[in-house]
């Protein structure tokens, strides 16, 4: 089948991933269509902040997938798209742990939209595939270290002197993280009991700018190479939370994208589960400091760590299969440079105040 007679659903496409994806896959000849509740764009001006790049907004229809599952299911039926993306998540670790309000907020809108998807699809047509955004950070610091995370969704265990087929191990991090699990393991079941097609990627820490999409710093919604360059541009201590002898995987938001269309063209299969890890590098926080700094040469604090996390861990990722079907990792050294010059012409619209983190963990 061409490209242009696939139909593809974006959920969330304002956001920082949604908007790239959804100008990609038009140009690539699919049929989009875009739905948001506009969240982010709200929670990032609540918490004080605002985007550094202009944030074009391609979504077709203003929706709360969490809430409104009537609505919803008519747009799949009226659309009937052979893909549904769900990005429509609220993506912040250090968000969700402000308050209760906002650990609410978060899986609320995480689980429940999560949830509405499952159940449209099991009503409209089971056949529709889900790639449901998930992410690495399912997989902790403390019961990965030096371990490999596989890349499947179940194992086979022993446990009483018995063989189990269990999910993969995994934990979380923060409520946000929780949210994720949650959303997992409720997708693992309803491709169960339903048979419906599930693609999970568990996806590394996103970085990069395309296009118009947006691009965040503060320490809520910053993720942390453009939260480092940012700083680095505006000439502020690059700040690193701790010893920076964490390990994180990353990828950068065009192979994200690109990894996202490869995978809408090999869907999962009927009644199956599948998880995908979705990154390409596996690096320090002092490592990417250190890149900031070779073509800055900014100054690098650490800080005292907000964060409930290992102040030194070892990541090992099983990460085949994404390029198996084909994805070319880019060079991050060469994305970070490029990034560095794509910030530095907004540099007059930096708010300095949204960079020092305040919530902390405990
Ligand atoms: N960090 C610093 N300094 C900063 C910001 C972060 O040292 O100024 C450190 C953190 O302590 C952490 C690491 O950098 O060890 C990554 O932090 P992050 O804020 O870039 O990423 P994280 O909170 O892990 O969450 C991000 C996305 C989330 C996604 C996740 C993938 O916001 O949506 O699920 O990356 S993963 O990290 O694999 O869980």
């Amino acid at each position: 089948m061409s490209n242009n007679k696939k139909r593809i659903l974006i959920c969330g496409a304002n956001g920082y991933i949604g908007v790239a994806l959804y100008s990609y896959l038009k140009e690539r000849g699919f049929t989009v269509l875009g739905i948001d509740n506009e969240m982010r764009e709200r929670n990032v001006i609540n918490i004080g902040s605002n985007s550094l790049t202009r944030n074009s907004k391609p979504s077709d229809f203003k929706l709360d997938i969490s809430e409104d599952y009537r609505g919803f299911k008519e747009i799949v039926e009226s659309f009937r798209p052979e893909t549904i993306v769900n990005l429509a998540q609220q993506p912040s670790a250090p968000f969700s742990m402000i308050d209760a309000d906002h650990a609410i907020l978060s899986q609320k809108n995480n689980i429940c939209g999560g949830m509405n998807i499952l159940w449209a699809v099991k009503e409209v047509d089971p056949n529709i595939h889900i790639i449901q955004l998930g992410t690495a950070g399912e997989y902790p610091d403390w019961l990965y270290n030096g371990i490999e995370v596989p890349e499947s969704s179940r194992i086979e265990v022993e446990y009483n002197k018995k063989k189990w087929i269990i999910p993969t191990p995994r934990y979380a991090g923060s409520w946000y993280h929780f949210s994720k699990l949650y959303s997992s393991y409720n997708s693992d079941y309803a491709s169960r009991i339903w048979g419906l097609k599930v693609t999970d990627i568990n996806q590394g820490i996103v970085y990069g700018h395309i296009g118009e999409t947006r691009l965040d710093y503060d320490e809520y919604f910053g993720t942390v190479i453009n939260r480092f360059v940012v700083q680095a541009v505006v000439g502020v201590p690059l700040t690193i939370y701790g010893t920076g002898e964490q390990t994180r995987s990353f990828i950068h938001l065009k192979n994200s994208i690109e990894a996202i269309e490869l995978l809408i063209n090999n869907p999962a299969n009927i009644g199956e589960y599948r998880v995908i890890q979705q990154l390409t590098d596996i690096k320090r926080v002092s490592e990417i400091a250190n890149i900031v700094k070779s073509i800055t040469n900014c100054e690098i604090d650490n800080i005292e760590n907000p964060r409930s996390e290992m102040e030194k861990n070892e990541f090992k990722f099983e990460a085949n299969k994404l390029k198996t079907i084909g994805l070319k990792p880019v060079d991050m050294e060469s994305e970070i440079k490029n990034l560095f010059n794509i910030i530095s012409k907004y540099k007059e619209n930096i708010n300095k105040s949204v960079i020092w983190p305040k919530t902390k963990w405990k």
